[in-house]
């Protein structure tokens, strides 16, 4: 183990910006330890936000600092009146930043997946004991589904070959990922069409590097299709990889009711919260938290024993796949610690504030890195490897042990539980309509005909300081429900809306008549817990479903469904937001977003793609305008489809809104 490591004291001696944090946040345990730190005298990511106000050029996109004859500032008020020194204009200078968004965004995604399959090949090649292949089911289905053969063969043979293809989801110079077999056959086409079908993620992020180099690539249009490609091979490559090898070594998930939010965390146990993105170490943490030995090592100081909870999206896929409580999304991580009842905190990769170590320190609490590509200045590095998966866990509980038997600052919980049902796979949706012996969407499709369904919105993404957390997940998504929209969730998003109590079968009162009556038929919630980011591959599966069951159009621009991350801040999400609109899907954002309204290239990312047949991108920093653009576009496809005469309810558009409130 690393030697401990004092924090960086940049900011030691600053005074926290004094700001009212009811603008800041609706969550209200969030709220709780905002005040708390504020009288701590500590500074947050929303205090910090208050001080630095973004600059509006980098806001825009306006500025390039790809090579050192700048940086290069364009002018965002009238773009086209200036080029960078080497005549760059805005439209290459945006969209190359964008190109850069998306590498950066799809390489984590991928990398995550790589990750995950490298552990996949030590299970088949017998090296990783500890790990297994625990659903079976899953493992051939996914093999069939890229055609390997299954019948009549031993589960560890289709694993290894299971292996060899995945691998070329990363590593292939030249043809189509294996995935692509899944995608329907007539959206496979369109990307024909426009040479974007990704070869390998290694590839299309090397090509996209490249292309954004100076003076390479100076064309949008043609870097926006790499920009596709590249976001393809994250979503319909190394995410989809992320999640069906998860589910193959650790159960695909299947409603449980579970626990969302600070009150879950005991004062009289020892608590270790698990934040990041890769499912390795807490599957491994969640063995050890049982293990007799270290539950006697917490009685033996006087806990009544451990108390596991998660974070962030790694805590999203154990809170669907084995019910361990979430503590919070990504604007509640600084806050959490503040409780003074965080005995350990374990990171690994993705979305970790590095002011997490200073916080940790100011309240006592443990922190780790464990990933040995995110190391952070100042906190404890437990190294976890696959191959010894208990070795990390062990000494974290024991740190964490440690921890609360010394614990001297104040402890506040705030007293908040909120309960819902989640773990919602594209499996068990299949199941749950139609049953064991015919699985299927059709009762799905059905409805959507018949309007008791209006459409299916995926709503994802990030919370970010910039605007009201989980305000805009939490309107959006109720508006959506109340118009009959059914609403699919993963990430930071689904921990809002959990925390508001609408995963909970009973929130379907919140829904218009006919989802209201579809969700008691079937007794689910209105809005279906998905698990993390990278299982927003799990909604590609879903919409690639629901075009295969027919009677929705051919292709998956054809269905009456859309997306947002209204309240997004990494680049990931910027990545899975081109490749869920290169699929065909119209995508909605909200905070900023990184483009000139007037530019040819923000005209492109905004309405030319969908003309070339694929989805669009749009904006709004009003959820409730966000809901009536996304509504607006699935009446826009039921009409197409000509299934909207079914429905008798008429448009509510923004302007019926506006004048109704008067
Ligand atoms: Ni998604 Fe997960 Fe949350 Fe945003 Fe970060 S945790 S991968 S990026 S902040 S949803
Ligand atoms: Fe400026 Fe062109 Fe260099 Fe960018 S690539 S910094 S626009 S000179």
């Amino acid at each position: 183990m690393a030697e401990e490591k004092k924090p960086v004291a940049i900011v030691e001696e600053k005074k926290a910006k004094k700001v009212d944090y009811r603008d800041m946040t609706t969550c209200e345990t969030t709220l709780q330890m905002l005040r708390k730190m504020e009288a701590d005298g500590q500074d947050n990511c929303f205090t910090r936000a208050a001080e630095m106000k973004p600059c509006p050029i980098g806001a825009d996109s306006a500025c390039c600092k790809h090579c050192f004859m700048g940086p290069c500032r364009l002018n965002a008020k009238d773009p086209y009146s200036k080029v960078g020194v080497c005549g760059a204009t805005i439209d290459t200078i945006a969209a190359r930043n964008f190109a850069r968004n998306v590498a950066a965004g799809c390489a984590a995604h991928t990398d995550h997946g790589m990750g995950m399959l490298d552990t996949f090949r030590e299970v088949v090649n017998g090296k990783i004991e500890h790990f297994k292949i625990q659903d079976e089911k899953k493992l051939k289905s996914v093999a069939e589904s890229i055609g390997i053969a299954t019948e009549d063969r031993e589960v560890m043979d289709i694993a290894k070959d299971l292996y060899a293809e995945l691998e070329r989801t990363y590593t292939q110079v030249e043809g189509e990922i294996p995935f692509a077999k899944r995608v329907p056959p007539k959206t496979l086409e369109t990307w024909r069409k426009e040479g974007i079908v990704p070869r390998g993620s290694m590839r299309e992020i090397m090509e996209i590097m490249h292309r954004s180099h100076m003076g390479v690539d100076q064309d949008y249009e043609n870097i926006v299709k790499q920009c596709s490609r590249t976001a393809l091979a994250d979503g319909w490559g190394g995410s989809m990889v992320a999640t069906e090898i998860s589910d193959i070594l650790f159960g695909t998930p299947s409603p449980k009711v579970a626990g969302v939010n600070m009150g879950f965390l005991k004062e009289d146990q020892v608590n270790i919260i698990i934040h990041g993105h890769e499912p390795l170490m807490f599957e491994a943490m969640v063995v050890a938290v049982n293990d007799p030995a270290n539950v006697e090592k917490a009685k033996a100081v006087g806990a009544k024993g451990i108390n596991l909870l998660g974070m962030c999206c790694s805590g999203a896929e154990v809170l669907g796949r084995h019910g361990i409580p979430h503590a919070g999304n990504f604007m509640s991580v600084e806050p959490v610690i503040a409780t003074g009842a965080v005995d350990a905190m374990g990171v690994d990769v993705q979305c970790i504030m590095q002011s997490l170590v200073r916080v940790a320190d100011c309240y006592g609490t443990k922190f780790f890195t464990t990933n040995p590509r995110a190391h952070i200045e100042g906190a404890v590095h437990v190294e976890f490897h696959e191959h010894a998966p208990f070795d990390a866990p062990n000494q974290i509980i024991a740190m964490a042990v440690e921890r609360y038997s010394k614990r001297t600052a104040k402890i506040v919980i705030p007293s908040r539980k909120d309960w819902g049902v989640h773990g919602f796979s594209h499996e068990y949706v299949n199941y749950m309509l139609g049953g064991e012996y015919r699985e299927s969407y059709t009762p799905l499709n059905a409805n959507i005909i018949n309007g008791k369904i209006r459409g299916v919105a995926a709503v994802v993404g990030c919370t970010n300081p910039r605007v009201k957390h989980d305000y805009l997940h939490v309107e959006l998504v109720k508006e959506l429900i109340k118009n009959n929209v059914l609403v699919v969730q993963t990430g930071c998003s689904q921990i809002s809306l959990a925390k508001a109590g609408l995963m909970r079968p009973d929130a379907a009162v919140l829904a218009g008549e006919g989802l209201q009556e579809v969700c008691e038929t079937v007794g689910i919630p209105p809005v279906l817990s998905l698990g993390s980011c990278v299982d927003n591959s799990r909604i590609l599966m879903a919409v690639a479903e629901m075009v295969k069951i027919g009677g929705l159009g051919d292709k998956i621009s054809d269905l009456p469904v859309a997306g947002a991350a209204p309240e997004y801040m990494s680049e990931k999400a910027i990545c899975i937001g081109q490749y869920v609109v290169a699929s065909g899907i119209y995508t909605v954002f909200g905070v900023t977003f990184p483009t000139v309204e007037g530019t040819k290239f923000h005209d492109l990312l905004f309405n030319g793609l969908e003309e070339k047949g694929f989805g669009k991108w749009g904006f709004s920093n009003d959820p409730i305008e966000m809901a009536y653009m996304m509504i607006d576009h699935i009446d826009k496809k039921r009409a197409a489809l000509g299934i909207s005469e079914k429905r008798e309810r008429k448009l509510f558009s923004m302007d019926d809104r506006r004048t109704a409130e008067g």
